[in-house]
């Protein structure tokens, strides 16, 4: 092979490289980065227990939101959506009432961005499962039927 030809080769390989997708492509663009995570922002609305379904399927889970900055970023791209609704994540009370768990990991939430006053199983109605509020970003404890959209996460592909 002419070094024309293996320069070729190797700049085709570089660029093949720089372009591997870290995230899934989607015609819609609903997978997003932010450090070593993907995430999928439904347009579908749907039933806690649905929704993690959902995202299984799709090689993820239910959002697990573990830091301030990876709270915010999410608040900044909901509202980017101009859906001015609620979004499921992943926590849960179901096992134990009052222990809220990442549905993922099973770990007991060590961070937390609770609106205040939450999480208050409201007039007594059981609220097992939780949302982000798009405009605050606050989180509250909701009935896990109601229908919403919500948010997966998965690790970037590093190829
Ligand atoms: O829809 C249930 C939801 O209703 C209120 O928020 C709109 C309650 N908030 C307060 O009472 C402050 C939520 O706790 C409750 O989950
Ligand atoms: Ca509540």
């Amino acid at each position: 092979m002419t070094n024309f030809w293996i320069l070729t080769v190797v700049s085709s390989l570089c660029v093949v490289t720089a372009q591997a997708n870290r995230c899934p492509p989607t015609d819609d663009d609903r997978w997003k980065e932010f450090r070593d995570s993907c995430y999928f922002f439904s347009e579908r609305s749907t039933t806690w227990r649905s929704a993690k379904e959902s995202c299984s399927e799709n090689g993820s889970h239910l959002v697990d939101i573990l830091s301030w900055e990876e709270n915010e970023w999410i608040h900044q791209r909901l509202n980017s959506y101009r859906y001015y609704e609620d979004y499921y994540i992943g926590a849960t009370d179901q096992q134990h009432e009052g222990l809220f768990i990442w549905t993922n990991s099973g770990d007991a939430l060590e961070y937390g961005n609770w609106n205040d006053g939450e999480p208050n199983q409201h007039l007594g109605t059981p609220e097992n499962c939780a949302e982000i509020d798009t405009r605050s970003g606050r989180w509250n404890d909701i009935p896990c039927d109601i229908v919403m959209r919500f948010i997966c996460k998965r690790p970037i592909t590093r190829k």
